[in-house]
C-alpha cells in the first residue's frame, strides 16, 4: 500500500490511546500505515487559525476550530437539524434555514482549502459521515486528484425526501466526487443507486459503479462492527457492584444516545403494553440508559420530556414499593458498566425507527455468556437487522409485536437462546471493526486514483478501473452488495 492515510471525521480523539470501536479501528489503521487524522476541535475558536497539532499518537492529528456561529449553523444547524432528520426519515423535523446551508458549504470549503495545501499526491483520503458530504467536491474544485473514499454512518435518505434539501445542495453530485462511497447496508446501496437512477447526469456501469458527468464512483456496503475482543473483555472484567444487577438479573436493557431515531417512546410504550398484556408477575424491569445528546436542538429536548412523562406514568401505574418497571438513566454511564449491564440482561431492546447500523446490538451479543446468553430484540429498521437475522426482529411501530417479543425473550428456552446467540456471534465477529476498516482501505487503495473519463475512451478507462484485483483475504459479507 502506498502513501499516507488521511482520515477526516467530525470528532478527533484527544487522548493518546483512544477507546471506543470506530476510533480504535481508525487509530490502528493510522498507526500501521502512517498518516494524518483531521477533525474538529472539541472547543470552538478561531476558524481561520492554522490546524492545531494534537500530540501523543504515532501519526499526526490536526484539529481545526469551528467558530461559535459555525457550531450553531453548521453543526447543530445543517448537519443535525437538516441532514440528520432527513436521513432518518423525519422530514417533519427538518429546519430549512439559509444560514445553515451557507455555513455547511463554507466550513467544508474552508477545510478543503486547508487540506489541499498539505495533501501529497499519493495520499489515500478517507472522509467520514454527513458532516462532510461536499468535501470531495470542494477538494476536486481545487484540483485534488487523490483517491478519496467516503463512509456514511447513517442511512441514505429516501429519494423523495431529498426534495426537501434547499438549493444548491446536491446530494448525488456531492457523493459522485468520491472514488468509493461506503454505506452500511445493501439496502442503503439500493437507495443510493435509486438516487442515481433518477438523475439524468448519471449512467450505470457494471458492479455498482456510476458514471456521473466526468467521474466514476463505486457504491458498496461495508457493514460496520465493534472491537469484539475489547468489548468481551470489558464485559468479563467488570465485576458486580452490588447494585442488584448481578449476572442474569430480571431486566431487559436499552442503551442509546437520547435521539428520536432510536424509537425510545415506542420502546417505553411497548414495555407498558407488555405489562398490560402479560401482567407484572415476572417483575421484569426495563433499564434504559440514554445519555443526553445535542440538547441545543429542540427536537432532542422534546423527546426527553416525553420519556420522563411516559416513565413516570408507567411507574406510577404498575410500580410497587420494591419494584420500578422502568429505570430511566438519563446520563452517561462508563463503558465497562454498560458492558456489564448488557451481559446481565435477559434481553436487549433495540427499537430504532431508522439507524445506520446500531452498534449496541453487536455489543450486546459480544457481552453475553455463551453458555447462558440473553436474547436480542432488534428493529427491522436498524441496519444491523440486515445480517443479524437470528435476533427477534420486530417492527418498532407495532407495540403488540414488541410486547410479545419481550415475553418470548423472557421465557425462551436455553437451547433456542444458544442457537440464536451462536449465529449472531458469527455475524458480530465477521464484521469486527478492524476487519471493516481494513476492508474499506483495501478497496479504496485498489481503485484507479481520481479517474476522469473526460478525453479518454470510455472502454479504455473502464478497463483500467475494473482491472482484476488480487484475491482479498477479507470478505465482510458473503452476500453481494
Ligand atoms: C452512528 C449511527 C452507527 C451509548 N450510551 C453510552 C454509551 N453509548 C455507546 C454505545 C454504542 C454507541 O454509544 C452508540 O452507537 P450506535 O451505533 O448505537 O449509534 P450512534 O451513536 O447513533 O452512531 C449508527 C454508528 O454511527 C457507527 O457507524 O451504527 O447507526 O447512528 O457504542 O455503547 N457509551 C458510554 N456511556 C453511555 O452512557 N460509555
Amino acid at each position: 500500500m502506498t502513501g499516507r492515510l488521511v482520515v477526516v471525521s467530525n470528532r478527533i480523539p484527544t487522548e493518546a490511546v483512544p477507546s471506543g470501536g470506530l476510533v480504535v479501528a481508525l487509530h490502528d489503521a493510522l498507526s500501521e500505515q502512517g498518516g494524518l487524522w483531521i477533525g474538529a476541535h472539541p472547543e470552538t475558536g478561531d476558524p481561520d487559525a492554522p490546524f492545531e497539532e494534537i500530540g501523543g499518537a504515532p501519526y499526526r492529528r490536526l484539529a481545526f476550530r469551528l467558530s461559535e456561529a459555525d457550531y450553531e449553523n453548521y453543526y447543530l444547524g445543517f448537519a443535525n437539524s437538516v441532514l440528520w432528520p432527513l436521513s432518518h426519515h423525519r422530514v417533519d423535523l427538518v429546519e430549512i434555514n439559509a444560514a445553515y446551508t451557507a455555513a455547511y458549504l463554507a466550513v467544508n470549503r474552508r477545510l478543503a482549502r486547508r487540506m489541499a495545501a498539505i495533501l501529497q499526491p499519493d495520499d489515500l483520503v478517507w472522509i467520514h459521515d454527513y458532516h462532510f458530504l461536499p468535501l470531495a467536491a470542494e477538494l476536486r474544485a481545487l484540483g485534488v486528484g487523490n483517491r478519496i473514499g467516503f463512509f456514511l454512518h447513517i442511512p441514505v435518505p429516501n429519494i423523495t425526501d431529498l426534495e426537501v434539501l434547499p438549493h444548491p445542495p446536491d446530494y448525488a453530485a456531492w457523493l459522485a466526487q468520491y472514488d468509493l462511497v461506503g454505506l452500511q447496508t445493501r439496502t442503503d446501496v439500493a437507495r443510493c443507486l435509486e438516487i442515481y437512477r433518477a438523475d439524468p447526469r448519471a449512467e450505470f456501469l457494471p458492479s455498482c459503479a456510476v458514471k456521473f458527468e466526468d467521474r466514476v464512483t463505486r457504491v458498496q456496503s461495508f457493514p460496520i462492527g465493534i472491537d469484539v475482543a475489547a468489548f468481551r473483555a470489558d464485559a468479563l472484567s467488570a465485576g458486580s457492584k452490588g447494585d442488584g444487577m448481578e449476572a442474569r438479573a430480571n431486566y431487559v436493557i436499552g442503551v442509546d444516545r437520547l435521539d428520536y431515531s432510536k424509537g425510545l417512546p415506542n420502546r417505553f410504550r411497548a414495555f407498558e403494553r407488555y405489562l398490560q398484556d402479560h401482567g407484572t408477575g415476572d417483575r421484569l424491569s426495563l433499564v434504559q440508559i440514554a445519555p443526553p445528546t445535542r440538547e441545543a436542538v429542540d427536537a432532542y429536548r422534546r423527546i426527553t420530556a416525553d420519556l420522563e412523562y411516559i416513565a413516570g406514568q408507567v411507574n406510577g401505574l404498575y410500580g410497587a414499593f420494591d419494584w420500578s418497571p422502568i429505570r430511566f438513566i438519563h446520563r452517561p454511564v462508563p463503558r465497562d458498566e454498560i458492558a456489564r449491564l448488557l451481559r446481565g440482561a435477559k434481553a436487549c431492546l433495540v427499537t430504532s425507527l431508522a439507524d445506520g447500523m446500531n452498534l449496541v446490538a453487536k455489543e450486546f451479543v459480544a457481552a453475553q455468556d455463551p453458555d447462558d446468553p440473553g436474547v436480542l430484540i432488534l428493529s427491522r429498521f436498524a441496519g444491523a437487522a440486515e445480517d443479524m437475522t437470528d435476533a427477534l426482529l420486530v417492527n418498532p411501530y407495532d407495540h403488540d409485536a414488541v410486547a410479545q417479543a419481550i415475553d418470548r425473550a423472557a421465557h425462551m428456552s436455553r437451547d433456542e437462546r444458544l442457537r440464536r446467540h451462536a449465529a449472531l456471534t458469527e455475524v458480530v465477529e465477521r464484521t469486527d471493526v478492524r476487519a471493516w476498516s481494513r476492508s474499506f482501505i483495501d478497496r479504496l487503495s485498489r481503485l484507479e486514483p481520481g479517474l476522469l473519463l473526460r478525453g479518454r475512451p470510455l472502454r479504455e478507462a473502464l478497463a483500467r478501473f475494473d482491472r482484476p484485483s488480487p484475491p482479498r483475504a477479507l470478505r465482510l459479507s458473503t452476500k453481494p452488495t
